[in-house]
């Protein structure tokens, strides 16, 4: 099973060790083809900071959800480019998993929860993820 994890990077990485526990509970379920999404040390800046370019990124990234089996999406941080990609997803019929963290006064865009095909997941722990995550998994099966 290979999984394509998706996070904010430029939207902010408020997030990023939350992403490196989900990486960590998704690697029980199959292979995290993006496990740098939860590298404390990528910065907002991406990977640019480290010479890629933008062109190689979005190619290894486009080449990358359409050979995994399954897209898992963070989306408590508000990123575009976590947004493009399950458009993509959707358009290569992968099953999706949002992921999403509701507090007061923050609301997950209708362009989401009004998608029938989108698995959308409430939570607000790691400790829930796996239960989560077993459900999706067993499904798409
Ligand atoms: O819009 P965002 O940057 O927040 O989009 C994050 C999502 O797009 C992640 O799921 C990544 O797979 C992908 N992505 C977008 N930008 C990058 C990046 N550098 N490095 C790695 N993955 C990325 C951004 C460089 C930017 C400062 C020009």
């Amino acid at each position: 099973m290979k999984i394509y994890f998706a996070g904010s990077i430029t939207g902010g990485r408020d997030d990023k060790d939350l992403y490196f526990e989900i990486i960590k509970v998704l690697g029980n379920f199959g292979a995290v083809l993006t496990e740098h999404i939860g590298n404390a040390d990528l910065s907002s800046q991406g990977e640019t900071a480290l010479g890629r370019t933008p062109e190689y990124i979005f190619s290894r990234d486009v080449k990358w959800v359409a050979e995994a089996d399954v897209l898992v999406a963070e989306l408590t941080v508000t990123s575009l480019g976590v947004g493009y990609e399950i458009g993509l997803a959707e358009s290569l019929d992968k099953p999706i998993l949002c992921l999403y963290r509701k507090a007061e006064g923050r609301h997950l865009s209708s362009m989401i929860t009004g998608n029938r095909k989108l698995k959308v997941e409430y939570y607000q722990n790691v400790e829930e993820l796996p239960a989560i995550f077993e459900k999706f998994f067993k499904e798409v099966k």
